[in-house]
């Protein structure tokens, strides 16, 4: 069975990988978090001593994750987007949360204060839906909220729909 591959991206802290593990247990497509695989296996090239992470190595990214991909059925989770292939997705969602929601859950996570301003900066100008368009056909890629638990709920009784849909439409 043909099986669609979507991208969770927005930036850290709204809510990708809630959706994703959730979305994932429900739908028994595969969830990728890309910050873990990176993490798994060292797929870095350098570390930013301002925002006190890693670079990614994008390209062993890239090639660590083609042959999933192109098997298809994979939900892949990252706070960035323009580096993967635009053809592996059929779909991209960009979450997005209010800024007072956000600062309180980076505040928990600890974030520097740098990293905290540059990050609701991100989401005020919203970064990640701009580079979205700019990565993918306008007509794949949707905005959804991720403020409160019913938000939640919505997305991803939207999500399996959609999947179900697609599921139908590629299948014969
Ligand atoms: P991300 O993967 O984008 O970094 P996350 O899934 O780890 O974000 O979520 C960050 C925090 O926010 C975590 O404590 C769970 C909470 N959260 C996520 N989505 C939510 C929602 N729709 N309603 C309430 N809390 C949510």
């Amino acid at each position: 069975m043909l099986l669609p591959n979507i991208l969770l991206t927005s930036t850290p802290g709204v809510g990708k990988t809630t959706l994703g593990k959730e979305l994932t247990s429900r739908s028994g497509l595969k969830y990728i978090n890309v910050g873990d695989l990176a993490r798994e296996g060292q797929l870095y090239d350098s570390y930013d001593e301002e925002y006190e992470c890693p670079i990614l190595d994008e390209d062993r990214v890239v090639d660590e994750l083609e042959n999933q991909m192109s098997e298809g059925g994979v939900i892949v989770d990252y706070h960035d987007c323009d580096f993967f292939p635009e053809r592996w997705f059929h779909i991209v969602f960009v979450l997005q949360a209010d800024n007072s929601v956000l600062y309180k859950r980076l505040e928990t996570r600890g974030y520097n204060e740098k990293k905290l301003k540059d990050n609701i900066q991100c989401e005020i100008f919203q970064v990640l839906y701009e580079e979205a368009l700019a990565s993918y056909k306008e007509e794949i890629v949707h905005q959804l909220p991720s403020n409160k638990p019913e938000n939640l709920e919505d997305n991803i009784n939207q999500i399996l729909k959609w999947i179900e849909q697609w599921i139908k439409d590629h299948s014969s």
